[in-house]
């Protein structure tokens, strides 16, 4: 899969995207990542990106015609197949992992980042396919939601993570919290790692880390067991949770 970014600031973006787990995948041609800055595409002496709002008020609104050219710059790239363009803003849908999941086939996603207020909305209607959130809180610019959507999808993409940690574990744990974690050593500051993971008694293991990330879930975030269906062995689990909590 290939991901562009048009963006005024490309360095922030490959600087950021080179390391870790995207940064090998990059490297071992598994996905590919272009930049495109639509300063490039300007035609003054000023490469003016920005203008100011009609109807006035303040701060600056990006122009059409500078994405508009980058972003088919970027097409030119792609192979004209299974092509979305997506612009990141504060106004778009909330990015989850079903929304993630559901975008790992394409051959090229083009990830438009605003700097400003925003950009001409006939940029919005005319050439991007959707529009994605981080959420609602309010951040500087697209590069750092662009970032995160190649982070969450290059991770879903075949060879892209080792043993270490597959997508299979993450999507395991479907809609429920992790459970803790724990290395060497044994007893540190007078906590002592929970008896069972020092047994070796892996389908016990198993049962205990199900029943920590179902009790963490109903305790941390109990909106994700609203809408989820348990097992009856996950229901009993998370009753067991509850008891022992109470003689806690
Ligand atoms: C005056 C109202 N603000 C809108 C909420 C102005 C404004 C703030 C921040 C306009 C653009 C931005 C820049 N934000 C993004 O580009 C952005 C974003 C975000 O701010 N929150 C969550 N997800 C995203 S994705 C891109």
């Amino acid at each position: 899969m290939r991901f562009d970014v048009v963006t005024i600031f490309p360095e922030m973006v490959l600087d950021c995207a080179m390391n870790g787990v995207t940064g090998r995948a990059i490297k071992q041609g598994l996905v590919d990542l272009a930049v495109w800055n639509p300063r490039n595409y300007t035609l003054d002496k000023h490469k003016t990106v920005d203008d100011r709002p009609y109807g006035g008020g303040p701060g600056m609104v990006m122009k059409y015609k500078p994405l508009k050219d980058a972003v088919d710059d970027a097409k030119k790239l792609g192979s004209k197949e299974r092509v979305k363009v997506v612009y990141l803003s504060p106004q778009g849908k909330p990015i989850t992992q079903q929304l993630l999941n559901e975008n790992t086939a394409l051959e090229q996603l083009i990830l438009v980042a605003g700097r400003y207020e925003g950009i001409d909305e006939r940029f919005i209607q005319n050439e991007c396919h959707e529009e994605w959130s981080l959420g609602d809180f309010v951040i500087s610019g697209g590069e750092l939601a662009a970032l995160v959507v190649i982070d969450a999808i290059s991770r879903l993409l075949p060879g892209v993570l080792g043993d270490e940690g597959s997508a299979k574990q993450d999507s395991y744990m479907d809609g429920l919290l992790d459970c803790p974690h724990y290395t060497r050593p044994e007893v540190f500051e007078g906590k002592a790692v929970p008896e069972v993971l020092l047994g070796g008694n892996h389908k016990d293991i198993a049962k205990w880390r199900m029943k920590q990330s179902l009790g963490w879930t109903w305790q941390k975030r109990p909106d994700l067991l609203f809408n989820k269906e348990l097992t009856a062995e996950q229901k009993s689990l998370l009753n067991e949770f509850k008891i022992e909590l109470k003689y806690k």
